[in-house]
């Protein structure tokens, strides 16, 4: 039978399950990546599995996200993922190396193979030709330990690209341009498969842009062919012998297909404040620009960051922008430092910034109020630049260029000949900082602000509480769990739990525990928990006593998320029932035990206004096994399961 590549991947990893379209499969995990804002948490659980040896063939530690160290928690975080790394013959990537994507895909990434990650844009490395999955970090701590990751069989939607994108066009708006026509919602269950001509005329920092930000269509992932373009990159990289081919057979089939003329996009902008608001960039022209900062894992690659200097050297930057430039790796930084790019940039007005994930997740740089920010990375989440009434628009660092030259929001393609930046030959190689030792003996460094995963209890035979929230449509992990000043408590579950909702409500945390010898209950719209993999957005509302989750829809990782900390996702069965429902009604849920174990569906009372609803209980029987156990980690102690791969 013809296969695309997705099928083929799955196909030489399948573990468990039929390769269905909608079936349960188990794949087996050849790679995995964490970052340190969920990887403390990740290895904590890791930890509480109990096993000597990680079964993975390769396994990276980033730190990268918590890297502003104002006060010692990041730091005594970083020791903790160093000697647990050093216990386990876990790669340990230090600050300063780079941003996670941008580093495995240089240096670590294999077309071919499979990557979990504890961070939504694992897909970057679909860019190389991996499927490279993100995921919450219990998952990953499964991964390590041998068990097999579960997803639902993917439908595979076949983007044919053809034609060339024109002077001053990027990928960036390629992936505007998909979001724009597929959004942010509803595309649960899918992966995106690249074909055509037009894939041929992308190099691989490019492709992964792509994919990087396919991310936010809520799919599964994205993933490129490996050819000759991949071989050369990987030879650059001092890494030919990893390459190999991959492609679908000539008569494979798709769910669907889009079809692409690269040649026929111009520059867009996401306008704030959701990636899938997508507008061109000269319907905005000659607005005023407060802001300009270029980085990220979407945006932050040598040709990125080459151009931009290409574009301001010997340019002054508009006196009102503030400009922040982060390169993605030390790879990067050492390349633009070496060829004089760096000085122009700093010439320019630029502020550079370490290669972390800095302004990208609100960790400094936050905007003035009311700003106008032109960022290039892939989220523009209200409040989450850390300033809730700022205007974020994400762009190609091509068209943020030409906005910080000019001051105003400005379509590159007015600013004349573009610089055409070639991928080098060789890029320079120095793994110095990734740190690859094993010594068992090593003692892991525990620091203060770092407790123990939370405990949880098997689900109770009938829960009765309060609809301690409601909340709308498109409710991201952002608002559920705040970053940026927040995030030096991700090893701190107690401290934590006290921020859960705060951008929405700050007083559900204490209205949950007050409440909390009953079940606490949220109801949400469309496609709850878009966004990022952060578990936190599930272990702590599950700390707070959140016992279940009605929504309209819910978004893969965060489903598979509560499911793993013991909170039951439930769907409308008819979506008016979301109408009626109001904050503070109570529920029943009589023999709930009972349904998890075997129904499809489920009848609620609403004892306040006294009517009953339904809901969808649509598990495999493995979730509906986790659930009943109170989550994974209870889940996988029972001792017919602990095998580890
Ligand atoms: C993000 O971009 O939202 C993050 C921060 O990288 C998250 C992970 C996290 O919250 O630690 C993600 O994308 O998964
Ligand atoms: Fe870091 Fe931003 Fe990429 Fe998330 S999206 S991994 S915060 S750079």
């Amino acid at each position: 039978m013809a296969l695309n590549i997705v099928q083929k991947i799955i196909k030489s990893h399948l573990v468990e399950g039929e390769m269905k379209p909608g079936e349960a499969v188990g794949i087996k995990i050849d790679q995995t990546l964490t970052q340190d804002a969920t990887g403390t948490m990740a290895y904590l659980e890791f930890e509480a599995m109990n096993i000597p040896e990680i079964k993975t063939e390769l396994s990276v530690s980033y730190v990268d996200h918590n890297t502003s160290q104002m006060g010692f928690e990041n730091a005594d975080d970083h020791k903790y993922l160093q000697t647990i790394a050093e216990k386990f013959g876990i790669r340990y990537s230090k600050a300063g190396n780079g941003i996670c994507h941008q580093v495995h895909l240089e240096r670590f990434g294999l077309p071919g193979k499979t990557l979990l990650g504890s961070d939504s844009h694992t897909p970057t490395g679909g860019g190389i030709g991996m499927m490279a999955i993100g995921s919450g970090g219990l998952d990953v701590a499964c991964a390590l330990v041998g068990l097999p990751f579960y997803i639902t069989c993917p439908k595979v939607l076949k983007v044919d690209l053809s034609g060339k994108l024109n002077f001053w066009v990027t990928a960036k708006d390629v992936i505007l341009y998909i979001l724009e026509l597929l959004s942010t919602k509803g595309n649960v269950g899918w992966v995106v498969e690249f074909g055509g001509d037009g894939v041929k005329t992308l190099s691989v920092p490019e492709r992964a842009t792509i994919t990087n930000m396919g991310a936010e269509l809520g799919v599964t992932t994205s993933i490129f062919p490996s050819d000759e373009i991949t071989r050369s990159f990987l030879k650059a990289q001092d890494r030919e012998s990893g390459w190999v081919e991959l492609k679908a057979d000539a008569s494979a089939e798709y769910d669907r297909v889009i079809n692409i003329d690269l040649g026929t996009l111009t520059p867009r902008f996401a306008t704030p404040h959701s990636p899938g608001n997508v507008c061109l960039v000269k319907e905005l022209a000659g607005t005023k620009v407060d802001q300009v900062c270029i980085g990220s894992c979407t945006n932050a690659s040598y040709k990125d960051l080459k151009t931009v200097a290409s574009m301001v050297k010997g340019k002054k930057l508009s006196a009102h922008v503030s400009l922040a430039v982060a390169p993605g790796s030390k790879q990067v930084f050492k390349m633009l430092a070496d060829n004089g790019a760096l000085l122009d940039l700093i010439d320019f007005g630029a502020r550079i910034m370490e290669s972390a994930c800095g302004f990208c997740i609100g960790n400094g740089q936050a905007p003035c109020t009311d700003a106008i920010s032109i960022r290039t990375n892939n989220r523009n989440f209200k409040g989450r630049s850390g300033t809730a009434s700022a205007n974020v628009y994400l762009a190609s660092p091509e068209t943020a260029a030409a906005c910080a030259i000019t001051g105003v929001i400005t379509d590159p393609r007015d600013l004349g000949i573009s610089p055409q930046i070639e991928i080098p030959d060789d890029f320079p190689i120095d793994d110095s900082m990734v740190f690859f030792k094993k010594n068992k003996d090593v003692k892991i460094y525990r620091g203060p602000n770092i407790g123990d995963p939370p405990q949880s209890e098997p689900l109770t035979k009938d829960l009765v509480g309060e609809v301690a929230l409601k909340v709308e449509d498109k409710i991201t992990t952002d608002h559920i769990m705040p970053a940026g000043i927040r995030l030096k408590y991700r090893s701190n579950i107690p401290k934590y739990s006290q921020f859960v909702f705060e951008p929405v409500d700050p007083t559900f945390p204490n209205r949950c525990l007050s409440n909390k010898e009953k079940a606490n209950f949220i109801v949400a719209g469309l496609s709850y928990g878009q966004g990022s993999s952060r578990e936190h957005a599930a272990i702590c509302p599950a700390y707070l006593g959140v016992k279940a989750v009605i929504a309209k829809s819910i978004e893969r990782i965060h489903w598979a998320n509560l499911i793993n900390f013991g909170i039951i996702p439930m769907m409308f069965v008819n979506e008016n029932d979301y109408d009626k429902i109001e904050q503070s009604d109570e529920l029943s849920m009589k023999e709930i035990t009972k349904a998890v174990k075997y129904e499809e569906t489920f009848i609620i009372k609403n004892i306040k206004k006294n009517y009953n609803f339904e809901v969808k209980l649509e598990f495999s029987k493995r979730e509906r096994e986790i659930i009943l156990a109170g989550g994974v980690l209870n889940y996988i102690s029972k001792p017919e399961l602990k095998k580890g791969g």
